[in-house]
């Protein structure tokens, strides 16, 4: 019970999960406030491209496709079903996680925060809320049977730790300039 409800959490969300890993590899280039400031500070900063919001979705979407198409045989091997990402679902889970992720760099310059910056909560949290958000607005019925309450509450335990622990990760091979 416990197990599936934890893999059904993971598996719902790894197209959310993946895209702020993909950005961070792929990032560089244009920002995406060009530059511009607001009350002294950058509207967003550098550290949110169009390059790296664009292939984090990509990446998401082609992930969730990937899930699908696995989720058959894995769905009775484990003996219950695994959700799968409608592509609707796909595109708002992985473009809400990468919003959120903006939304949250756009708190962080209004707070006096720098680019790189940790807001501890913020950054563990926004792209979740991001992407449960958009995925609820634009596949409500989908969000509804997937992210029952029980799939909910293990997303908001798990999700810090997985956070955490990646950008250690990152920050270790040097993809990541600071390990938040
Ligand atoms: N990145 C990007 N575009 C995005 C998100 C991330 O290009 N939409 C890339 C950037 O190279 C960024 C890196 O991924 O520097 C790490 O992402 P993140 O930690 O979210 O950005 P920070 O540089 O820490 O900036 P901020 O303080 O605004 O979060
Ligand atoms: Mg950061
Ligand atoms: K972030």
């Amino acid at each position: 019970m416990v197990g599936s409800l934890v893999a059904t959490a993971f598996w719902a969300m790894l197209p959310a999960y993946v895209p702020n890993n993909a950005a961070v590899l792929a990032g560089g280039g244009r920002p995406i406030d060009g530059g511009r400031t607001w009350d002294g500070r950058r509207v967003l900063g550098d550290g949110k491209t169009w390059r790296g919001t664009a292939v984090g979705t990509l990446v998401g979407v082609l992930l969730a496709l990937g899930l699908n198409a696995v989720n058959a045989p894995l769905s009775s091997a484990l003996g219950f079903s695994l959700p799968t990402f409608p592509l609707h679902a796909a595109v708002a889970l992985a473009f809400g996680a990468m919003v959120g992720d903006i939304g949250a760099s756009f708190i962080k310059r209004r707070s006096g925060r720098e680019r790189g910056a940790a807001f501890p909560g913020l950054d563990q949290l926004d792209f979740v809320v991001g992407s449960l958000l958009l995925a609820f607005l634009v596949a409500g019925d989908w969000f509804l049977s997937t992210f029952t309450p029980g799939v909910l509450a293990v997303i908001l335990v798990i999700t810090p730790l997985l956070h955490v622990g990646t950008n250690v990760i990152a920050f270790k091979i040097g993809a990541k300039d600071e390990p938040w």
